[in-house]
């Protein structure tokens, strides 16, 4: 055998190795990072530390007051993956995420994870002492903002009011979670209805369809109260003429 020969046994042998090894091992493929699932909402003021966990695993966690513009807000960024081998320390669709408050055995809350870039909104342990649908650790941070005014607790914060003058109510900054002190800080485009971009004559007659006939599931209903009603006009008229409304 000369070495030409040799060299060709020698590959052929190496090929049969590696073929016995792919036939023997089990077929594993990698999982892949998806964009985030993101939990935020209001915390009660007892709040220090919000953790979420899948299948009594840990995944990711906040202490109040990590990110100084989040002020009452806690925001859980949740690592999510898909196919393969589940990447550690993330989650998939469809897992049910527990939410606990501080050392809390049982969770405050549960949802269901959803597809990548998923946004859930979820207030937790906050209570609404006047009943206007925002919580009161919400209104006391807007009541302390200034000590100079006649806004002294919740109750004295008016949701259709606007606190810090930048065009847009306090009950719509509370909804998107924006800074109701900072005029820095504005709501994110909601009655843009044709998604065009901007809001403008043609969104307005769309919405003079819905407003102001009762229940709907549908872009009208700005608020997500499941009406259309003042508060949704409201809204609409904050948002009208805006051309930053991105899709
Ligand atoms: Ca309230
Ligand atoms: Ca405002
Ligand atoms: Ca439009
Ligand atoms: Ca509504």
């Amino acid at each position: 055998m000369n070495a030409k020969e040799r060299k060709g046994r020698l590959v052929g042998f190496v090929t049969m190795i590696l073929f016995a090894l792919a036939l023997a091992l089990p077929a594993r493929s990698s999982a892949v990072p998806e964009p985030d699932n993101i939990v935020y909402g209001v915390a009660a003021d007892s709040a220090v530390t919000i953790r979420l966990e899948v299948d009594g695993t840990q995944i990711c966690s906040y202490h109040m007051g990590d990110d100084p513009d989040a002020g009452v807000f806690y925001i859980l960024r949740v690592p999510m993956d898909s196919a393969g081998d589940p990447l550690s320390g993330s989650a998939r669709p469809g897992d049910t995420a527990d939410i606990y408050i501080n050392e809390d055995t049982s969770p405050t809350q549960s949802l269901i994870l959803g597809e990548r870039g998923s946004i859930f909104r979820l207030d937790l342990g906050t209570t609404d002492d006047d009943g206007d649908g925002i919580p009161d650790q919400w209104e006391q941070r807007l009541a302390d903002a200034n000590g100079s005014d006649d806004i002294y607790d919740a109750s004295d914060v008016d949701p259709k009011a606007d606190f810090d003058n930048d065009g847009f109510s306090n009950a719509r900054e509370f909804l998107a979670g924006s800074d109701a002190a900072d005029t820095e800080k504005i709501p994110c485009c909601i009655a843009d209805l044709n998604t065009d971009g901007d809001v403008d004559g043609t969104d307005l007659a769309e919405f003079g369809e819905d407003y102001p006939f009762g229940t709907c599931e549908c872009p009208s209903d700005m608020d997500g109260d499941g009406d259309i009603d003042d508060m949704d006009f409201l809204f609409f008229t904050e948002d009208y003429g805006r051309m930053d409304c991105y899709w």
